[in-house]
């Protein structure tokens, strides 16, 4: 059975006064507030993971991720996280290949299959991020396209590794913009993401691998976009960022 998960990417926003009144509503609201078996994780900024790891320690169901680490072991990479430094920290996710990453930071999917794993390596979960521009949606292959990201960053993987990825299908058109993949799109690109995989690693690993929507996700349209079949949770962006939206998602997502 794939498990259902809410993750929220903070990306750069929150000072440190902010992030402990965010993280504290949202582990209230989650103990108190019935979500079922829904997985909750909170991409927080670097800085952060240490001091919020004993919030997250109260409920069972929360724990956090990193929105990055370096593709190298240890080195002469100066402001740059390793994947051990946030495995020593006991934080269990790291997303991988976030679109903001690709696009800002020149990430690659070559470097993101090294990025994945020494994640796997040190022993932390990646959400591995993929998604196609608006240009490729309207004028390419776009599930293609989508495609082609999860083979060259992640199946040369072992099942036993692949196993451990989590896949967060965000088109970049619908990232920061306010726009969101109407559910029939999110659940066309969610199958056929799920047959791909199918095809590399059989039925069974497709069948547990948890996939993700991100892009403009919000209370309003999370109900409906969780209700496909091949959505199994969402990567939420600005709406993680309050606290009553966010556990609402998490809600819709039971
Ligand atoms: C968004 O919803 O804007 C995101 O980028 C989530 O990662």
């Amino acid at each position: 059975m794939r498990k259902k998960i809410v993750a929220g990417n903070w990306k750069m926003n929150k000072t440190l006064e902010e992030a402990l009144i965010l993280t504290s509503e949202v582990v209230n609201m989650v103990r108190d507030e019935v979500i079922g078996d829904v997985e909750v994780v909170l991409c927080t900024p670097y800085i952060y993971l240490p001091v919020l790891q004993k919030y997250v320690e109260e409920v069972d169901r929360i724990s956090l991720g990193a929105q990055n680490c370096h593709q190298k072991a240890s080195g002469a990479y100066t402001g740059e996280i390793s994947a051990a430094m946030l495995a020593a920290l006991g934080t269990p996710y790291v997303l991988i290949g976030h679109s903001e990453r690709r696009q800002y930071f020149g990430e690659t999917n070559e470097l993101l299959a090294e990025k994945v794993k020494i994640a796997l390596a040190n022993g932390l979960k990646p959400i591995f991020c993929c998604g196609e521009l608006l240009e490729q949606r309207q004028n390419e292959d776009f599930t293609a396209i989508v495609k082609a990201q999860i083979t060259a960053a992640l199946f040369d993987l072992s099942a036993e590794d692949f196993g451990k990825v989590v896949i967060a299908y965000e088109p970049v058109w619908a990232i920061g913009t306010g726009l969101t993949a109407s559910s029939q799109q999110a659940q066309d690109m969610h199958a056929a993401l799920r047959e791909h995989i199918a095809g590399q690693y059989g039925a069974e690993v497709a069948d547990d691998t948890t996939i993700l929507y991100g892009g403009s996700c919000n209370e309003k349209n999370a109900a409906e976009l969780f209700a496909c079949p091949d959505v199994d949770g969402g990567l939420i962006g600005g709406a993680s960022l309050k606290s009553r939206e966010f556990t609402n998602i998490i809600k819709a997502r039971m």
